[in-house]
């Protein structure tokens, strides 16, 4: 596979030259390698240790009418800086300016409301395109209005809240862009997160705290200067000659002679794996898209497309001190490979004390939990549908459709329209021997019944979102539609198929000419970061609730009314007797603050240093940094004034004796922005 230059600057987009005033020079890409670095900016196997992105904690946590948690998180997407590979920063877009975004955790039957504030820049700095997110749960049965359907777009400046009902079983989910014809650069640009849905079982069965890790797994192509580089081969798919794992080129983790959990996501925007470890040995598969199994599987080798996630426990007690395990890439059918593309991280093992604390540590679960879908009969179908994934000339569709034609039809067209609580079968056939397509369904956990007539692989055999639907093959899948009423999404996961317009809808419960509560588009608008939007039915009690905390009071305090139309925000006061011009800018001005550099050499020197940029009324300001490590103690490190310019450095020799892998910087304007530190 060889691309001209001419073909690649076409796929780059109109930003060539980019707001960060880089060139992109992908002047040819071809099997050897993807990327443009030169060699001492190549990235080598195994130098990094693995980065854990830093789990996310709320505004606030209240408790509601029903006795149980209700949390307010806040997360900013803006664009921002990583260290990915040696001696080069990439610009990145960032869920609170960080790739991949920070983990989410938490309790089953505990809300949770998400305010996602759009500080991006308006168009991508690198291709182009106006940069209005959408954002999905991937794995949870939101409401339509929070599913983050692929037009129901939040612009700059705007935030919009999301409700999480988080009722359903323990499980992996990750939230990431759904925004309609960009997905597949937003997420390559790094705005995917994991969220972990916790519940009782699954407490009491697997490793849990630092043995429970998760593993982010994408691929990526970089130009000379450090870059994104994109070339998805004219919406066939993007396959980078560098692997990342929570944002690392092929990581290395040390790890003690116990039981770990890994929670295994596949957020590459088209490329498929097949994992193994270099030792041959099985790893037990305790988890699928949906939650547990219910029973664990040995598993020696796996397949997992775009979107899907499967927890895997290994058991590192049977190696000596010193081993080194490898988790390796054999490849499926119709990826591009490359020299590297083979290896994904190691583990090493070492001789460290023992943790044994928690479930699993030293013996493997086998039994696990059944689940409602697990627990579905054929016969219990009332219907079967059938639809194709294909390519008919330039676009993709599936089930005859297009996103298009659904747009064109008012967003009333669907695939499909089972009524409320119906069990159906679902059959979906790829006859194409070219491609491969990772078909999810929104809203529902299914059961894959077959694939081409026969048993789904071991690995399989749990509650799924996704289903891997390879060259040649049909599955069929067995669902119940609901909870919920209204229109989701079904689409491939190959983003670039996505985008190009392999996604369609269906409706539950829902007849079209009736008015829908759940417009996905229509039922919950965003508004200006910082105006409080009460919601409705849930705050008012929450308020009222005589076990509400003084959060709650606070929160309740500064709540502006909301304006109709929106587009002048709550609590402008201020600033409309201050400034001439009539402003759309929020009220609470925060400061957007970016790491662009973040290194420790542990006894020689630590350096960080960074942008804010601020539109409000405040001159002086600084940023506080914190070493945000995981596993310790926030502890701060010092203090750095912002110059007129937006600038700020800090940097102290030795630095401290512990390596920090995480920094936090935090602006006395309010901003807040974390990074992982390079140790080289
Ligand atoms: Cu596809």
């Amino acid at each position: 596979m060889s691309v001209s230059r001419r073909q690649a600057l076409q796929i780059g987009g109109v930003g060539v030259i980019g707001a960060f005033g880089l060139a992109v020079p992908l002047s040819s890409v071809d099997a050897k390698s993807a990327s443009q670095l030169s060699s001492r900016n190549m990235p080598k196997l195994y130098q990094r240790t693995l980065p854990i992105p830093p789990v996310l904690a709320p505004k606030s946590t209240t408790v509601g009418a029903d006795g149980k948690k209700v949390h307010l998180y806040q997360i900013e997407q803006t664009a921002g800086m990583a260290s990915i590979v040696p001696g080069l920063s990439t610009p990145i877009l960032g869920y609170n300016g960080s790739f991949p975004g920070p983990t989410i955790k938490v309790n089953q039957g505990e809300r949770i409301t998400l305010e996602m504030d759009n500080l991006l820049p308006l168009f991508h700095p690198q291709w182009g395109y106006r940069l209005d997110t959408s954002t999905h749960l991937h794995g949870s049965a939101s409401l339509p209005q929070y599913d983050g359907y692929a037009n129901d777009v939040t612009g700059r400046g705007l935030c919009k809240d999301y409700q999480y009902p988080n009722f359903q079983p323990a499980r992996t989910l990750w939230y990431h862009d759904h925004a309609v014809h960009n997905t597949a650069q937003s997420v390559y640009s790094g705005l995917a997160g994991q969220y972990h849905l916790h519940d009782e079982t699954e407490r009491n069965l697997l490793p849990q705290g630092k043995f429970d890790v998760p593993l982010t797994i994408s691929d990526a192509m970089f130009a000379s200067n450090g870059a994104l580089g994109y070339n998805d081969n004219t919406h066939s798919g993007l396959y980078g000659d560098i692997i990342l794992v929570n944002g690392a080129p092929w990581p290395v983790m040390k790890v003690q002679r116990r039981i770990y959990r890994f929670r295994v996501l596949n957020a590459s925007i088209s490329r498929s794996y097949n994992f193994r470890l270099s030792t041959g040995d099985p790893v037990t598969m305790v988890a699928t898209d949906g939650g547990l199994m219910p029973a664990a599987k040995q598993v020696t080798s796996w397949r997992q497309a775009g979107a899907e996630r499967y927890e895997i426990l290994i058991d590192f007690s049977k190696y000596p001190v010193g081993k080194r395990v490898e988790l390796r890439n054999l490849s499926n059918k119709n990826n591009i490979d490359y020299d590297y593309t083979g290896r994904v991280m190691a583990f090493d093992v070492t001789g460290e004390t023992v943790d044994t604390s928690g479930p699993a540590a030293k013996v493997m679960p086998t039994l696990l939990a059944g689940s409602a879908v697990m627990n579905l009969a054929p016969s219990q179908s009332v219907k079967t549908r059938r639809m194709r994934v294909k390519r008919d000339g330039d676009i993709w569709t599936i089930g005859d459709m297009t996103w298009d034609e659904v747009m064109k039809s008012g967003y009333k067209k669907v695939v499909a329209d089972p009524d409320l609580n119906d069990i159906e079968i679902w059959e979906i056939e790829n006859s194409s021997g070219g491609w491969f397509h990772p078909v999810h369904i929104h809203l529902v956990d299914f059961k894959i019944l077959s694939r081409n007539g026969r048993p789904p692989f071991p690995y399989e055999l749990g509650p799924k979102d996704v289903v891997y639907v390879g060259e040649g093959e049909t599955v069929r899948l067995l669902m119940q539609f609901g909870p919920h009423r209204g229109r989701y999404m079904i689409h491939c996961h190959n983003l670039p198929h996505e985008d190009h317009d392999m996604m369609a809808q269906f409706s539950v419960g829902y007849n079209p000419n009736d008015p829908d509560p759940n417009d996905p588009i229509e039922a919950v608008k965003p508004h200006p970061i910082g105006e409080v939007v009460p919601v409705p039915g849930e705050v008012a009690a929450d308020a009222s609730d005589a076990t509400a905390s003084t959060e709650t009071a606070q929160a309740t305090a500064t709540a502006q009314p909301t304006q109709p139309g929106g587009s002048s925000a709550g609590g402008t006061s201020t600033a409309t007797e201050t400034a001439a011009p009539v402003t759309t800018q929020p009220a609470a001005q925060k400061d957007v603050i970016t790491i662009i550099t973040a290194r420790h050499r542990l006894n020689k020197d630590i350096t960080f240093a960074g942008t804010s940029v601020y539109s409000g009324a405040l001159s002086a300001a600084s940023v506080v940094l914190y070493d945000v490590t995981p596993g310790r103690t926030a502890t701060k490190l010092g203090m750095a004034s912002i110059n007129s310019l937006g600038n700020w450095t800090w940097t102290t020799k030795p630095g401290p004796s512990r390596q920090v892998t995480m920094v936090r910087a935090d602006s006395s304007r309010g901003g807040t922005a974390t990074a992982s530190v390079r140790a080289d």
